[in-house]
């Protein structure tokens, strides 16, 4: 019963003036800060995804030919096409320059195929390839995750889904997540969504307190 907290795509990208800000994305950082302390003073690993796409990546809107945050296909799934953004090397594929990085163990990038887009921390959203987070995680004996980040409505609830369906205990520090909100719901979908499929919805103060 070992746990672990997951840190999804604290970048630069996903908060104000970046290239696709989630309103209020910059104020998790303080909420992933907290947390890495609680698992710092309990031993308890911590690891973060990274968005980080080459600029030729064809969930560009501009490669599309289409407008950002219109609906499309790419390679036969839905797409919604993004603009241009955490593209590899980039300021904007930064991790947040308030978040501390010496607490972070191992970080685990997405993305990087141009052909697919790959929200998960875990799969691309084909399920065709893994990343190393899964066997990572089985190497550590990890069972439980804690998991928060950007956005709730793309990257949060894939990872979390997946997480699910890969078979960990998982809960989602929810003032931890921001979502893009393409309709204005969706965020609120989201976390419900995730909860339906057997997330637990707790808060950083009951996290500190040794919930998950
Ligand atoms: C994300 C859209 C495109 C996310 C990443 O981190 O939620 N959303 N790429
Ligand atoms: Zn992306």
């Amino acid at each position: 019963m070992s746990t672990a907290l997951l840190l999804i795509d604290l970048q630069n990208d996903f908060c104000p003036g970046g290239a696709l800000a989630v309103q209020e994305g910059d104020q998790v950082i303080a909420v992933a800060n907290q947390a890495i302390e609680v698992c710092r003073r309990r031993g308890w690993p911590v690891v973060a995804s990274q968005d980080w796409h080459p600029a030729s990546h064809r969930s560009f809107a501009i490669h599309a030919g289409e407008a950002p945050g219109t609906l499309g296909t790419l390679e036969g799934l839905p797409q919604v096409w993004w603009p241009v953004h955490c593209v590899q090397d980039q300021p904007g594929a930064d991790f947040h320059p308030d978040l501390n990085l010496a607490g972070i163990d191992q970080v685990f990038r997405k993305g990087q195929n141009p052909d697919i887009d790959s929200y998960s921390a875990f799969f691309d959203n084909g399920r065709r390839t893994e990343t190393e987070l899964d066997s990572w995680l089985k190497g550590k004996g990890i069972t439980t995750l804690v998991v928060m980040g950007l956005a709730t409505d793309y990257c949060v609830k894939y990872s979390v889904l997946d997480a699910l369906a890969l078979g960990y205990t998982t809960s989602l520090i929810t003032e931890g997540c921001r979502g893009v909100n393409l309709q204005p719901d969706d965020s609120e979908r989201a976390f419900e969504e995730m909860q339906q499929q057997g997330a637990h919805l707790i808060a950083l103060k009951s996290f500190e307190m040794g919930a998950h």
